[in-house]
């Protein structure tokens, strides 16, 4: 074991068996300061300790993390306490001046307030930075959560957003960028250091696959989501560097698949039609052929026709995850997704056809859902059901919707004819009786009739907190 100047570790709980992407990207940015750096995916870790303890203690510890539940239970505070011990000796053993803490979602905030109170009493020489989602505080979580933090001397810096940036200035003695709420945003993308995932260990992960981005923020502006108002312009990074890149991990890692953790991949069709060109060319002779997966848009014919799917495949497409979040026409049209079911029927046939995969991505119970909307989209389901399992591999359904404090649902709540709730997932639409209950309801009913007709399908037994 060496030690290190700084290490940048991912706290858990993502349920995931892909890698964390932000120590591995950040770490690119450590040594663009000149400092040693180790990057540890501790959320695949703690996921595989987690999975050591029996199937009833695990449920307990998972429903710790993602709902405020067993907050006091025994036996989880002693699971609780064991992991915030080895996520701390993982941690301290690099014996490392700066420790950055990475929060991909809020799941992660309690495990980190007792990671953090943890590090001060063993490690009270290093510095503490924590970044990542969970970090933006927001209205609904009603308290500062990094300024508490910082208040508490549990941590010395935060970051919101984008972290490149602030991350170098930091280590490089400047704090600007840090210490403040306004989420941060990457002016130009195209002069970051590529990642440097050297110190994961691939073999934790399912299926290894290197995590790539070549774009941040979104195309769409859909009324549920709050991806358009954290990263308010859609920015790009160039084809040809986001290709030298993953040129670059398969030569560092012998790994020939990615995962893009971008919006949409093909949020600009030409930059996305110039990557997948570059990744067809280099197919052609590879001995082992590049393959990615992605979140994806369905388009209209006439903006990807046919051509462009075909070399979507040559350029590798694999497994395509597709916001499609309902089957019925004018609930979609009024989210904003700008697509319609014979869009959604194109691609499908196309899939099928290349030999690509979908994932569709649905919210049972929008808030202009009604009953008989629900009905249509059960006929959809079974008016494509020679399509379960090819192209279609996964339904996910999550857990009903909810309803954050930036999106246009929320900030024009009147508006949509919904009134919100203390919790995220119990707003209400009185005009057509849909509460949480009916959601809940269809739900559940959407899930047996799917799984009834073939389609794979995952869900959430209720929404994340
Ligand atoms: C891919 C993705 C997933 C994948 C993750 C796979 C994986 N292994 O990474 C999956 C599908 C598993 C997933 C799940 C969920 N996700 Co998600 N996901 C995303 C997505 C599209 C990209 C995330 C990503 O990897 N970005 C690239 C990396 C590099 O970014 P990053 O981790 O944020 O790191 C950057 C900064 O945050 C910062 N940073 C990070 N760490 C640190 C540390 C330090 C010290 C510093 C200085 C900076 C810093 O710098 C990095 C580089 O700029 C984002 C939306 C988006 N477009 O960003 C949502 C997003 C992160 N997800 C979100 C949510 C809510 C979820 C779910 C809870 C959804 C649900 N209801 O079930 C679940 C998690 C449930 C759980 N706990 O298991 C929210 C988080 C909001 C929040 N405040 O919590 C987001 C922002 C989407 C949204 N707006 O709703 N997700
Ligand atoms: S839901 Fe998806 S497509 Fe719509 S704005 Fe958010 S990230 Fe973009």
């Amino acid at each position: 074991m060496s030690l290190c100047d700084v290490i940048i570790a991912s706290l858990p709980y993502v349920e995931t068996q892909e890698p964390m992407m932000a120590p591995g990207l950040l770490k690119g940015v450590v040594h663009k300061a000149n400092l040693s750096c180790r990057a540890l995916d501790l959320n695949i870790e703690i996921l595989h300790k987690i999975n050591q303890y029996p199937g009833d203690s695990q449920t307990k510890v998972r429903r710790w993390f993602m709902y405020e539940e067993n907050q006091s239970c025994p036996d989880t505070t002693a699971i609780i306490t064991t992991l915030v011990e080895y996520a701390g000796i993982r941690i301290k053993e690099h014996a490392a001046s700066w420790i950055c803490l990475s929060l991909f979602c809020n799941t992660a905030k309690k495990f980190n307030i007792l990671l953090c109170k943890w590090l001060r009493k063993n490690a009270p020489s290093s510095k503490i930075i924590i970044g990542g989602n969970a970090v933006f505080s927001n209205e609904q979580s009603q308290r500062p959560y990094a300024r508490m933090l910082q208040r508490a001397r549990l941590i010395d810096y935060f970051v919101v957003g984008d972290g490149e940036e602030p991350l170098y200035n930091i280590l490089t003695g400047s704090v600007s960028g840090a210490n403040i709420e306004d989420f941060q945003i990457l002016n130009d993308l195209s002069i970051q250091p590529f990642g440097d995932y050297d110190d994961y260990n691939w073999q934790l992960y399912d299926r290894p696959r290197i995590p790539m981005y070549a774009s941040r923020g979104c195309v769409r502006q859909c009324t549920f989501c709050d991806v358009h108002k954290l990263w308010k312009k859609f920015k790009l990074r160039n084809s040809d560097q986001v290709f030298e890149e993953m040129l670059y991990q398969i030569n560092r890692t012998g790994i020939t698949e990615f995962f893009f953790r971008d919006s949409l991949i093909n949020g600009s069709i030409s930059e996305f039609k110039k990557l997948m060109g570059l990744i067809a060319d280099y197919n052609k002779s590879a001995k082992t052929p590049i393959k990615w997966s992605s979140f994806f848009i369905f388009r209209p014919q006439k903006q990807m026709p046919e051509q462009d799917w075909e070399l979507a495949a040559q350029g590798g497409a694999g497994n395509l995850i597709i916001g499609v979040e309902s089957l019925v026409d004018n609930i979609r049209y009024h989210m904003k997704k700008k697509f319609t079911n014979k869009d959604i029927d194109f691609g499908i046939e196309m899939a099928h056809k290349y030999n690509v995969n979908l994932v569709l991505l649905l919210i049972v119970g929008y808030v202009n859902e009604t009953e008989a909307d629900f009905q249509a989209s059960l006929d959809w389901l079974e008016e494509h059901k020679q399509f379960a399992g090819k192209p279609i591999i996964n339904i996910s359904v999550g857990g009903t919707l909810t309803v954050t404090d930036l999106t246009d649902l929320y900030q024009n709540a009147q508006d949509f004819d919904i009134v919100l709730g203390d919790k995220i997932h119990l707003w209400e639409n009185k005009k057509i009786n849909l509460d949480y209950e009916t959601r809940e309801r269809r739900k559940e009913q959407f899930i047996s009739r799917a799984i009834e007709l073939g389609y794979p399908i995952v869900y959430d037994e209720k929404p994340v907190s």
